[in-house]
């Protein structure tokens, strides 16, 4: 059964809203998405009635507040068929866990000589990371090269690894073009060669069913924000053993057993605590790890092969839509609809991607435009930045009709 767009737009208060006397057409979800009510009133329960810092105090709000933040990590290791908690660590989003993978192994685990492969269609927090790491350990970020659509080179890819390359960074879905990288290939052409495979999971893991040890990834970075959840809350996944291993990114409260002052020596020894918190230093943020796991099991009701499909029958349908509606209008990347994951990038010819942005939004159309932190693909498709649309879970064939007629009437201009 398909899921029903109508009824779940009942949960999320925002979609009642107006814009410049319009109905809401929110059409940025790449950007972040919407939260419904009962992940907004989770976040008020907690605070109305279970506030406190975790894993500090022995009182009944502080046990209340840390059972519910462990049960978040719980409730993220099931969405993602992660081990345990010990895979899950939460973070800010999926910056903050790529920076924490560069920082913690990067910096005991690279050298000079050494090789980084990154894609040229990856968010710069899939890049700059890495040149940053690089800078400071001398290694190097090598780059594989993207198809004309923007689809990866699998050929490049294979001819760029080597013993050289220590970790494979790549996107699952390009957060520009929506294509879908076949992560398992990728990871066993990681694998053949010794070297790790990080991930970037922001625009998959909202999007479709993910196991990440069926993938056998080693790390997968994510964002809550685009998936229900509150900003501030995300999520790096890694291999266990993996996570055992590396020292922590960030020294502080939370993240120790012990700091042992030895008087002759006059330093501290210090015991890490176990995972996921050895990567958690400092009061973490625990309002928003109980949105996240109202998130996830919002999803997970809804059913995850649900919202794939939804998307994909939204994209495709929006695709057909904008090319028999006006000559103008150009769509990037892939033609095939099911190579991509609800995102569409365009142009319309004659207008800048912020002219058309923001001539939807006199319609109550919400769509992004400019580089989408992505301009070494925006450059390698030749583009000086693109519109672009992206679905989710409350879109619906009237809105992507609305859309389109709304696109029509950029002719006229
Ligand atoms: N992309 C977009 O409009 P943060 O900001 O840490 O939650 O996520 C960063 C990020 C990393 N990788 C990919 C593939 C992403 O799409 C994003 C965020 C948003 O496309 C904001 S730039």
């Amino acid at each position: 059964m398909t899921l029903d767009p109508y009824k779940i737009r009942e949960d999320f208060p925002i979609l009642k809203r107006r814009i410049n006397g319009n109905p809401l057409i929110y059409f940025d979800n790449a950007a972040t998405s919407q939260k419904p009510r009962q992940v907004i009133e989770a976040i008020v329960d907690f605070y109305e009635n279970h506030n406190a810092n975790v894993h500090r105090a022995v009182h009944t709000l502080s046990q209340e507040a840390s059972e519910l933040y462990e049960d978040a990590h719980e409730e993220v290791a099931k969405f993602i068929n992660a081990k345990g908690i010990e895979e899950t660590v939460f973070v800010r989003g999926t910056t903050e866990a790529i920076n924490l993978v560069a920082y913690s192994w990067g910096r005991r685990n690279l050298k000079r000589g050494d090789e980084v492969l990154v894609s040229l269609m990856e968010h710069h927090s899939n890049i700059v990371p890495w040149e940053i790491i690089s800078g400071i350990r001398g290694s190097k970020v090598k780059y594989v090269e993207v198809d004309d659509d923007g689809a990866l080179n699998y050929n490049a890819l294979e001819d760029l690894i080597s013993s050289k390359t220590r970790i494979v960074c790549i996107s699952h879905v390009s957060n520009v073009t929506g294509i879908v990288n076949d992560i398992k290939r990728v990871a066993k052409t990681a694998h053949d060669y010794d070297a790790l495979i990080l991930v970037d999971g922001a625009q998959s893991v909202p999007h479709m069913p993910i196991d990440a040890s069926d993938l056998d990834v080693d790390f997968l970075a994510f964002s809550g924000h685009k998936m229900l959840a509150p900003t501030g809350i995300g999520v790096l996944y890694g291999k266990r053993e993996l996570l055992e291993q590396m020292e922590p990114f960030q020294g502080g409260g939370e993240m120790i057993r012990e700091v042992n002052f030895d008087r002759k020596a006059k330093s501290c020894s210090i015991v890490w605590n176990s995972l996921p918190w050895k990567f958690e230093a400092g009061t973490p943020h625990i309002s928003g790890g109980v949105g996240l796991m109202e998130a996830a099991r919002y999803l997970k009701r809804v059913g995850m092969d649900r919202v794939k499909k939804h998307e994909e029958m939204l994209t495709g349908y929006a695709m057909r839509r904008m090319r028999e509606c006006c000559k103008s209008i150009r769509i990037f990347g892939p033609e095939d609809p099911s190579a991509k994951c609800g995102i569409i990038p365009f142009g319309v010819e004659g207008l800048s991607s912020h002219d058309v942005a923001l001539f939807l939004d006199n319609y109550g159309i919400l769509v992004r435009s400019g580089y989408h932190c992505a301009q070494p693909l925006h450059e390698r498709l030749q583009l000086s930045s693109s519109a672009r649309a992206s679905f989710y879970i409350y879109n619906t064939l009237e809105e992507v009709d609305r859309f389109t007629e709304v696109l029509k009437e950029t002719e006229q201009l």
